[in-house]
């Protein structure tokens, strides 16, 4: 099923046409409206008038994470206060979080593409849905929450915690689609095997999981754990929330919702655009939205744009799943390490469970890589011998997929810490030396 089929499948030309006419209106909007991105183009020496095509976009300034912060709470706004309805924040790691502040429209826009999502994963109002991402700041409770709503089908608006009552609610109110983070997914499929229900009194059958980065192999984890089909959605506080991009039942790379929001792959480090094809950073441009608007915003996300039509029928670009971020990268004694990598390696070995955490230091001058990875209970209580074995075979796939040998330590099922949201994997103690 497509929610709105004129834009999910408009052909390529009709849709640059389109983004192009929507550029344009969000450049002079944003230039009469918002000081700061005035005084940027200004700078750079251009005017709306220069913006008459998508292709022009290239001209325009980025606009970074720095700057949400330098303008702190509401400097980017190009909508008077008395039109933002809601205000959204994404806490970094330091200091202030991220605020994005909506209009009645950018939610409208918003239950719209979370609508293409609800729907693409083959949910309608005929469904029961559970959403425990957290609700609040935090845009995956409310931003789910519209989107269910707005298909018709029914909320459960659970939020993140309380894992049991998850469980008790998810079977009795018949619940068929779960919304949370990944990591809290596998984390729910642990507590229903506890509950000790029968799965087959569960009505459970497809899941809306992101917020996180996560790999194929989490994804056959939680498939084969839970029973049901995981689908992955992906988004940003700054550009929206939950609905930026969705998965299609052909599970082949995110359709990213294009006539809102345009996206470019960028060299993270030069900001020079990347080839069709090539990995890099994603940057987007909001093009529909009103209260905060943002042009050429740099994700910090690592994934490649795919433009080949999917077997679904939509036109729109896909996106690759995400990498990582630039900002997740380690680099440890020289090598470039993405914690998806060790989760990749973790997650295709029969005896470990799918969690796992990273320690890095740096000891006398030298980077300490070690990785913590839980064993299965059945595996557990083994002779020495066979875990000594195991240790040896992760070491080694590690070895080979990353380029180095991390000091792997076998722990007890359920000993590393489990999360009810975005999960937190590594520990980089180098960052406060
Ligand atoms: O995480 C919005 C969201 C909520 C998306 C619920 C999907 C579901 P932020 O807290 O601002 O917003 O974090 C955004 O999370 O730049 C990515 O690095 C990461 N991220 C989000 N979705 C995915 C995904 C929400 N599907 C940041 N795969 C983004 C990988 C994801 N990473």
């Amino acid at each position: 099923m497509i929610w709105n089929e004129t834009m999910e499948c408009m052909n390529r030309e009709d849709m640059r046409k389109l983004q192009g006419i929507r550029l344009k209106k969000t450049v002079e909007r944003v230039y009469h409206n918002c000081e700061p991105y005035r005084k940027r183009m200004q700078e750079k020496g251009i005017s709306p008038a220069d913006i008459q095509t998508i292709d022009d976009i290239v001209k325009l300034p980025f606009t970074s994470k720095k700057d949400l912060r330098d303008y702190y709470p509401f400097g980017l706004l190009s909508s008077p206060m008395s039109e933002i309805v809601r205000l959204h924040a994404s806490s970094g790691t330091t200091g202030k979080p991220i605020v994005v502040g909506y209009t009645r429209n950018d939610l409208a826009i918003w239950d719209e593409v979370g609508a293409r999502c609800f729907t693409a994963f083959g949910l309608g109002k005929q469904d029961v849905v559970q959403i425990s991402y957290g609700y609040g700041l935090f845009t995956g409770g409310l931003g789910a929450h519209g989107a269910v709503q707005t298909i018709g089908g029914t909320v459960i608006p659970m939020s993140s915690g309380n894992t049991e009552k998850q469980i008790m609610l998810m079977h009795d109110f018949g619940a068929v689609g779960l919304a949370c983070t990944p990591s809290y997914a596998l984390f729910l499929a642990d507590a229903m095997k506890d509950s000790g229900i029968p799965r087959e009194e569960f009505k459970l059958k497809v899941g809306a999981f992101g917020a996180e980065p996560w790999t194929e192999e989490m994804r056959r984890e939680i498939e084969s754990k839970l029973g049901i089909k995981a689908y992955d959605i992906y988004g940003l506080t700054e550009i929206i929330g939950p609905g930026v991009g969705y998965e299609c039942q052909f599970q082949n790379g995110t359709h990213l919702c294009e006539d809102h929001f345009f996206p470019e792959i960028v060299n993270p480090e030069t900001g020079e655009p990347m080839l069709p094809g090539e990995f890099g950073e994603l940057v987007f441009s909001t093009i529909t939205k009103d209260g905060m608007p943002l042009l050429r915003f740099r994700t910090r996300d690592l994934t490649r744009l795919i433009y080949e039509k999917c077997e679904c029928g939509r036109t729109s670009v896909r996106m690759d799943r995400i990498l990582g971020r630039c900002d997740d990268m380690l680099i440890i004694r020289g090598v470039n390490v993405f914690p998806s990598q060790v989760e990749s390696v973790i997650c295709e070995m029969l005896e470990l469970e799918p969690h796992y955490f990273i320690n890095v230091d740096r000891i006398n001058n030298l980077d300490t890589f070690e990785v913590l990875v839980e064993v299965k209970e059945e595996f557990y209580s083994d002779e020495v011998n066979k875990l000594l074995d195991l240790r040896k075979r992760i070491v080694h796939r590690l070895q080979s997929v990353i380029g180095l040998s991390p000091d792997v330590k076998l722990v007890e099922p359920r000993s590393i810490e489990r999360s009810q949201g975005k999960a937190k994997r590594v520990n980089d103690k180098r960052k406060f030396n």
